[in-house]
C-alpha cells in the first residue's frame, strides 16, 4: 500500500516536471521576466498541454487567465526569442507563428482571430531513412530567431508552439505547449507575410507530423506541420 502511494506520487511528480511552459520573451539582448511580455497561460501552475487543436485554447491558451501582457518594443531585423520555464523535456518539434494586429488596434487588446497567422521559425525532426530520428528542439532552454527586415511595423502576437510527440500515435495524443507574446515592431518594411492561416484551424490533429508513432518503426521521413516559414 505504502509503496503504491509512493509510486503514485513519484509518477505524478515525473509527469508534472516533464511538462513545461513558455513564459519569457527574449528581446533587447536578454531574457525578460516570466509572464511580463507573454500572456499568462492557463497552465502556468500545472504546466499541462493542450491536446485539442480545435479548442479556443489552441491559440494562446489563456481562456481562464484572460491575461494581457506588456508589449515589448523591437526593431525589424533584430533577434528575438522565447525561453521555457525550465527546459523543454519531450521529443517534438517547434513552430513560431506571428500575427499583426489590425492598424489602429493595440495588440494588447487583440485576440488574434481570423486568417492572420504566418510562420516565422521552426525546428523540425532530423531523420535518417529509418535508422534514427532526433529532435533538436528537445532539451532547449531558449529558442531565438531573426525578425525579417521587411516585416511591416506594428503590433504583433508571437505564438510559440512546441508539439510533444512521445505519445502521439493516437488522435489527440500529441501535446501542444503554447503561449503568446506581444511585440511592437518599428523600422519595418513592406513585406507581405504568408501563407496566412487561422489558429485554431491550421491543423486537424491527423497530420502525419502530429499523429504518428515516433518509436516503431522509426519514421523514415518527418513532415513538419503547418505552412512554410516566411523569411521576408
Ligand atoms: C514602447 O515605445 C512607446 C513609444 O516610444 C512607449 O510609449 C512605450 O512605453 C514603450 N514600451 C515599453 C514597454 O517600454
Ligand atoms: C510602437 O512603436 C512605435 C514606433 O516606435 C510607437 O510610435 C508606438 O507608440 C508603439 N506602440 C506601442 C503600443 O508601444
Ligand atoms: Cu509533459
Amino acid at each position: 500500500m505504502f509503496n503504491k502511494v509512493l509510486l503514485a506520487i513519484f509518477s505524478l511528480t515525473t509527469l508534472v516536471s516533464a511538462h513545461y511552459t513558455f513564459p519569457s520573451l527574449i528581446a533587447g539582448g536578454s531574457t525578460q521576466g516570466q509572464w511580463v511580455n507573454v500572456r499568462r497561460t492557463n497552465n502556468y501552475q500545472s504546466n499541462g498541454p493542450v491536446t485539442d487543436v480545435s479548442s479556443a485554447d489552441f491559440r494562446c491558451y489563456n481562456t481562464q487567465t484572460a491575461a494581457k501582457a506588456t508589449t515589448y518594443n523591437v526593431t525589424a531585423g533584430s533577434t528575438i526569442g522565447i525561453a521555457p520555464g525550465g527546459a523543454v523535456s519531450h521529443p517534438g518539434v517547434l513552430n513560431i507563428y506571428m500575427a499583426k494586429a489590425p492598424s489602429g488596434v493595440d495588440v494588447a487588446n487583440w485576440d488574434g482571430a481570423g486568417q492572420v497567422w504566418f510562420k516565422v521559425y521552426q525546428i523540425s525532426a532530423v531523420t535518417n531513412g529509418g535508422q534514427s530520428i532526433t529532435w533538436p528542439s528537445n532539451g532547449a532552454t531558449s529558442y531565438t530567431w531573426k525578425l525579417p527586415q521587411s516585416l511591416p511595423s506594428g503590433g504583433y502576437l508571437v505564438r510559440t508552439e512546441h508539439i510533444a510527440l512521445h505519445s502521439a500515435s493516437g488522435f489527440q495524443g500529441a501535446q501542444f505547449y503554447i503561449s503568446c507574446a506581444q511585440i511592437n515592431i518599428s523600422g519595418g518594411g513592406s513585406g507581405n507575410p504568408g501563407p496566412l492561416v487561422s489558429i485554431p484551424g491550421v491543423y486537424t490533429g491527423r497530420e502525419p507530423g502530429i499523429m504518428l508513432n515516433i518509436y516503431y518503426p522509426i519514421p523514415t521521413t518527418y513532415t513538419q506541420p503547418g505552412p512554410a516559414v516566411w523569411s521576408g
